[in-house]
């Protein structure tokens, strides 16, 4: 064992520190440990963290060698065997882009210029192009992405830092905002008196909404409901953050489920919108996603996208180069497009089957006291069950099934052969 004194010079203080090094001969001369004198002594301030509350739960159940366990914790797609699916017509188009033999060069810090036109104009629909020269738009790292250019970007330019989330919403909203700088405050999203929404907010507030399949609840606003949020943001001048991370999840129907950004985008509500292809294109851990926002007028919007590069450039440089090659191929080619439209109705559709037998069996075969209603009343990936956490916990403890503390299930974890035995064990844990 011997040590080594280094001497680090800092040229603008010309403060000289000194570390010492020890190495190990009997660790055949390795590095084992640094002894700075003054000044930092160790992570010994950093605590433990929980583990998170959706991926915590897949890396459980990984451990789990139970046959039967099931995973209905993450939102991911699974096909009824219990697959991940890859969308044929992302096959394709991964086919097909490979023979373009194309280079990995880096892309423009806004991302790709032809896949933000195609994800914009699908969001948009109809209102897109008379909105297009006051839209700015970049690729984004998924919708977690979008969401953090969205919150660092209002953290810096927005009058006030707070942002109302609908309680409950996604749990990372709340991580991505608040490390963003933003005060998370809540509305109430739906009021059991009233049954209706609950959106209260004072002035000039930031307010999340999501665009469709309402993640965790399931329960999107009708038409006539969005109509009246929309008077209220313009009453009190909300500024509109539009989450959709389930285009197509909701109706099975892109057009459909833009209901919300169309009335807004039309409405000239200052607003921007987080688009993610990780779901509806089953390119989850490509991520792919768009960020964009509604400006006032052409020379807002080029004032804006500079500061967005800048923000861009400090996170992240650029965004990654193949996902959105493949979205963009799919959605610029037409015979592509409407092969995926239909796969990704298959999808919601397994989804929504998947949700009648679960609330069947629990009613019928099993007799089950309690109303199952809401499971096929509710819209998207998830049911919320109402489930408490102590009933959680014995779903994981006894029954090897793992899903969030709040009751949320991932509906597209359940499929024909495990159905039964998952009712089986929810009729169980809400007998006593
Ligand atoms: N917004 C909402 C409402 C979401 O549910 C999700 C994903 C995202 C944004 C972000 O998805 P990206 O993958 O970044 O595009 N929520 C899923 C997936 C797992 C997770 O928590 O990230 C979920 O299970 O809730």
């Amino acid at each position: 064992m011997f040590s080594g004194v280094l001497r680090a010079h800092t040229t603008a203080s010309r403060v000289t520190s000194k570390a010492v090094f020890q190495y190990s001969s009997l660790n055949g001369g390795k590095f084992v440990g640094c002894n700075l004198q003054r000044g930092f002594h160790g992570w010994g301030n950093v605590p433990m963290g929980p583990p998170d509350p959706i991926f915590g739960i897949s890396e459980a159940f990984k451990k789990d060698d139970f046959p039967k366990k099931i995973n209905l914790g993450v939102g991911a797609y699974r096909d009824d065997t219990g697959k991940p699916y890859i969308l044929p017509s992302v096959q394709t188009a991964e086919v097909e882009l490979l023979k373009q033999d194309l280079d990995k060069e880096y892309l423009p810090m806004t991302g790709d210029a032809g896949f933000r036109t195609e994800a914009t104009r699908m969001a948009y629909g109809d209102v897109y192009d008379s909105i297009r020269d006051r839209l700015v738009s970049a690729q984004s790292v998924s919708g977690t992405g979008a969401l953090l250019l969205s919150s660092r970007f209002l953290s810096k330019y927005y009058p006030s830092k707070d942002i109302y989330v609908s309680n409950p919403t996604w749990g990372n909203h709340k991580n991505v905002f608040s490390n963003a700088g933003l005060n998370i405050k809540e509305y109430r999203y739906y009021n059991p008196v009233t049954k209706g929404l609950d959106i209260e907010a004072p002035n000039d507030s930031i307010v999340l909404l999501h665009a469709c399949a309402h993640n965790p609840t399931g329960v999107d606003p009708t038409h006539a409901q969005w109509n009246d949020i929309l008077r209220v943001v313009r009453e009190k001048g909300h500024f509109v953050l539009l989450d959709m991370a389930y285009q197509g999840f909701a109706s099975g129907d892109f057009a459909r489920d833009t209901y919300a950004t169309q009335l807004f985008a039309s409405n000239n509500i200052p607003m921007f919108l987080c688009q993610s292809f990780a779901k509806n294109m089953g390119l989850y851990g490509e991520r792919v996603g768009c960020f964009s926002a509604l400006t006032a007028s052409p020379e807002e919007a080029a004032r804006f996208e500079s500061q967005l590069k800048i923000l861009v450039r400090a996170s992240y440089s650029n965004p990654p180069v193949h996902g959105a090659r493949i979205a963009n191929f799919i959605l610029k080619n037409k015979n592509l497009r409407s092969q995926w439209a239909n796969e990704v109705k298959g999808m919601a559709g397994r989804i929504i089957s998947m949700r009648q037998a679960l609330r069947t069996i629990l009613e019928n075969d099993l007799n089950s006291k309690h109303s199952w209603k809401h499971i096929t009343d509710q819209i998207g990936m998830f049911c919320y069950t109402g489930l408490n956490p102590e009933q959680v916990a014995t779903l994981s403890k006894d029954w090897h099934i793992y899903l969030t503390k709040n009751g949320r299930i991932s509906i597209a974890g359940i499929n024909s052969s495990n159905v039964r035995y998952l009712a089986e064990a929810i009729h169980s844990v809400t007998s006593h």
